[in-house]
């Protein structure tokens, strides 16, 4: 069973803004859209990845100047809009005590949804990626309670190394990897709607913001809406974007440099 989360009003979702030390132009971007948010939104969920790396809590005991303004900017943001924090696969530790710290709430790797019109599963995405076997593999390891617990242990300037080494590997091996592998495989995505009798799925993670239809062999239909990354500093065109579920019924993609794409979903779900 999915924890639910139930919100009312327009819900804002945002996700792989990958906040950190290197990019100052895709923070201060960031900063203006919880500024926005902050006006406009009822509730803010972030899914995943929203800093390009987290190794423990204890980092934001004495922040470097980038973590410094983050935290300064959420807990800002926070006294007037619900926010929430879900984990991705570059801030997979973070914690509900860090959460906490900044006024958000930390949400489980996959929820359920409740909106006034629409209901659906929430995921970073990562785990869908499933035709990349050696992520997967990565992942299942990274995401033992020992080894975390183990991890956190250490000291951090040796935490810093191991997640910079990491981080190295990672992107050495994305350029070898098809463009295909390092997307979310659409059987895995429809399992898990069907697991969890939903028909909306929202993730982020693959950088390829888009409205999917899908099907299953029984015929029945499923969407998936992908959201955009955020990217100021390192390459052109920027990107940024976030999706609207607005309490009329309409949903709104809002991408940087793209027209707004707005649409419904046929069936209103309720939750029983
Ligand atoms: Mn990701």
């Amino acid at each position: 069973m999915l924890s639910k989360l139930q919100l009312h009003g327009d819900v804002w979702l945002a996700a792989d803004i990958h906040l950190g030390p290197n990019s100052p132009k895709t923070a201060h971007a960031f900063y203006q859209f919880l500024q926005q948010a902050q006006h406009e939104a009822g509730a803010l969920i972030l899914c995943g990845d929203i800093f390009h790396a987290w190794i423990g809590a204890d980092v934001a005991v004495d922040p470097p100047p980038w973590l410094a303004h983050a935290i300064y900017h959420f807990r800002n943001t926070a006294l007037d809009l619900p926010i929430f924090f879900m984990r991705g696969n570059r801030d997979f530790l973070l914690d509900s005590r860090m959460a906490h710290y900044v006024g958000a709430q930390m949400l489980d790797d996959q929820v359920i949804l409740q909106t006034d019109h629409h209901r659906l599963l929430l995921t970073h995405g990562d785990e869908l990626c499933t035709d990349d076997v050696a992520y997967q593999k990565f992942r299942h390891r990274v995401r033992g309670k020992r080894l975390q617990q183990f991890f956190l242990k250490l000291p951090l300037l040796w935490r810093q190394r191991i997640a910079g080494g990491l981080r190295k590997k990672s992107s050495q091996k994305q350029k070898h990897l098809l463009p295909a592998i390092s997307d979310v495989n659409e059987t895995s995505c429809v399992e898990l709607l069907k697991k969890h009798d939903e028909h909306i799925l929202v993730h982020g993670h693959t950088h390829r913001p888009a409205l999917h239809r899908m099907q299953d062999t029984e015929g029945h239909n499923y969407s998936r809406i992908v959201l955009p990354d955020w990217e100021y500093d390192h390459t052109e065109p920027t990107r940024s974007g976030w999706l609207a579920l607005q309490a009329d019924g309409q949903i709104a993609l809002h991408r940087l440099h793209q027209p707004t794409v707005r649409f419904k979903l046929k069936k209103p779900h309720e939750l029983s």
